[in-house]
């Protein structure tokens, strides 16, 4: 398994539309074991496959705790069915916007229609953190990111603060 690079606002990259797999092969799920292990390496909840840079509508998560038993799940091709009218508040953050975090309202339960590890054809009431997670890291399979729901004036000044980190040559990257 291999630990791959997160791209990071501003990258063009991550404003791709990732494309469906047509089958779940060992190739997949190769990718998915590496943005898994990149995934825990970087302490992150979600990931999505553009954020390694590589545009497949590929997903995966963790929500267990750290002292707890690890329960990972994957989401290949993965389409949101039914979203709630009723919406939830969550910090978020993000993997590709680091160090920034903002309360963000969506749907508070949706249903996911997705193939799972094996390629065979699921579907997940989720409710709460999982339901906010799966529908951050669908957006970024549209090559959406989370401050794109936050004031103009929030955003740049937001990305202004990350071009000026990834322009620092005094930044050390681990
Ligand atoms: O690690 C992450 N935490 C998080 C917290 C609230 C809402 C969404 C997330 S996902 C994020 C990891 C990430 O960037 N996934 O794309
Ligand atoms: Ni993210």
């Amino acid at each position: 398994m291999t630990i791959k690079t997160i791209l990071t606002e501003p990258n063009k990259i991550l404003r791709k539309i990732s494309e469906p797999v047509e089958k779940v092969g060992d190739e997949e799920r190769k990718l998915m074991k590496d943005m898994l292990e990149t995934m825990y390496s970087a302490r992150g909840i979600g990931l999505a496959a553009i954020q390694i840079g590589i545009p497949k509508r590929i997903i995966v998560m963790d929500l267990s705790k750290e002292d707890e038993k690890k329960e990972p799940r994957y989401f290949v091709n993965p389409i949101i069915k039914n979203k709630n009218e009723e919406l939830a508040t969550y910090e978020e953050g993000c993997l590709s916007v680091p160090g920034q975090f903002a309360e963000i309202q969506r749907p508070n339960k949706c249903e996911v229609e997705y193939l799972d590890y094996d390629g065979k054809k699921k579907i997940l009431h989720a409710t709460g953190l999982l339901a906010t997670c799966i529908q951050h890291e669908l957006d970024h399979c549209n090559g959406k990111l989370f401050i794109d729901y936050l004031s103009k004036l929030k955003k740049s000044i937001i990305i202004k603060k990350l071009s000026k980190q990834k322009n620092n040559p005094d930044r050390i990257v681990v």
